[in-house]
């Protein structure tokens, strides 16, 4: 399949200094089988991806895990009279607000705004319409014997980020996770942090609350590196993930950096891992690494 529209990483809307990656169509929200079920999408070849491209047949399956439904978390099923969301606003402590834009509503469902998936419904994901995330990108120069390593080639410092092993694929992904209702994107990355790539889950806590005293200020101090769309294997027509990504960089190596780092909740294995362009990621995430190796002018 040739992917010619794929690719592409354009600059849009600069949020704080730091240049925002965007991603131009999705890729790993197509074809195959949907995550976690047997159900088959339907393909969608490059050319077919945008709505705006009509095509004479388009009969995706329509597929809402039982997993979401019921749960507290996540909405009501799209015709259940009860369900009266506020598309494209700030829906109580629900965010439905996409950071592409406005985005249609078609037969009273919400449309994915990068295109077709192959798969109609809600999927595994808990909302219809915007799923949103917080992604942290905790960053260190690699070292040894107290010096920078400086990659050969490219004469420039080497980057090392935290990465967790995923539950769900067994992929390596950033440790980022969902905005709980009413939290604050760059709060809930901290958390995520947190609860992904450190034991917090065990402490106690007291402990609990030294460990925010003694990161706080590291973690207040995070620049977006990308606000947008995630091309995430969950996405359907209906229901898509997005994400603000913040780069947390330990430049001296003394904070975080040399934190003991320790698998927690959805994550079965993590690690600093060496930043270049051979690192394999789940979703969009080799991307917004790309972009902080970019800002900290580190060998990538
Ligand atoms: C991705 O899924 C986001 O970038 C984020 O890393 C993650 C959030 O979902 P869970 O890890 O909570 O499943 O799209």
């Amino acid at each position: 399949m040739t992917i010619k529209t794929l690719l592409l990483l354009v600059s849009s809307s600069l949020l704080n200094k730091s240049s925002t990656a965007m991603i131009a169509t999705h890729v790993k929200c197509r074809g195959g089988v949907y995550p976690r079920s047997t159900i088959q999408r339907v393909p969608v070849v490059d050319d077919e991806v945008s709505w705006s491209t009509e095509i004479k047949k388009y009969d995706p399956p329509d597929y809402t895990a039982q997993s979401v439904i019921g749960k507290p978390w996540a909405d009501l099923d799209i015709a259940d009279p009860n369900f009266k969301p506020k598309w494209n606003s700030i829906d109580g402590n629900v965010s439905r607000v996409s950071y592409l834009g406005d985005y249609s509503i078609v037969n009273g469902r919400p449309l994915n705004p990068m295109g077709r998936t192959g798969i109609k419904g809600r999927g595994v994901l808990g909302r219809w319409g915007p799923n949103h995330a917080a992604d942290p990108v905790v960053t260190r120069w690699k070292k040894t014997d107290g010096k920078v390593n400086i990659q050969e080639n490219s004469s420039r410092p080497i980057l090392q980020f935290v990465a967790i092993k995923r539950r769900d694929t067994g992929e390596w992904a950033l440790p980022g996770g969902m905005v709980d209702p009413g939290e604050r994107v760059s709060a809930a990355a901290a958390r995520e942090f947190q609860e992904e790539a450190t034991n917090s889950l065990l402490m106690s806590q007291a402990e609990k609350e030294a460990w925010q005293a003694k990161f706080n200020k590291f973690f207040s101090g995070g620049d977006v590196i990308y606000k947008g769309y995630v091309d995430d294997p969950r996405n359907t027509d209906n229901s898509w993930m997005e994400t603000v990504a913040y780069s947390f960089h330990d430049e001296s190596g003394d904070t975080v950096g040399a934190l003991q780092l320790h698998a927690g909740d959805d994550a079965v294995g993590v690690r600093w891992v060496d930043l270049d362009r051979q690192v394999q990621l789940y979703a969009s995430h080799q991307a917004i690494v790309k972009a902080v190796a970019e800002k900290l002018n580190a060998h990538y």
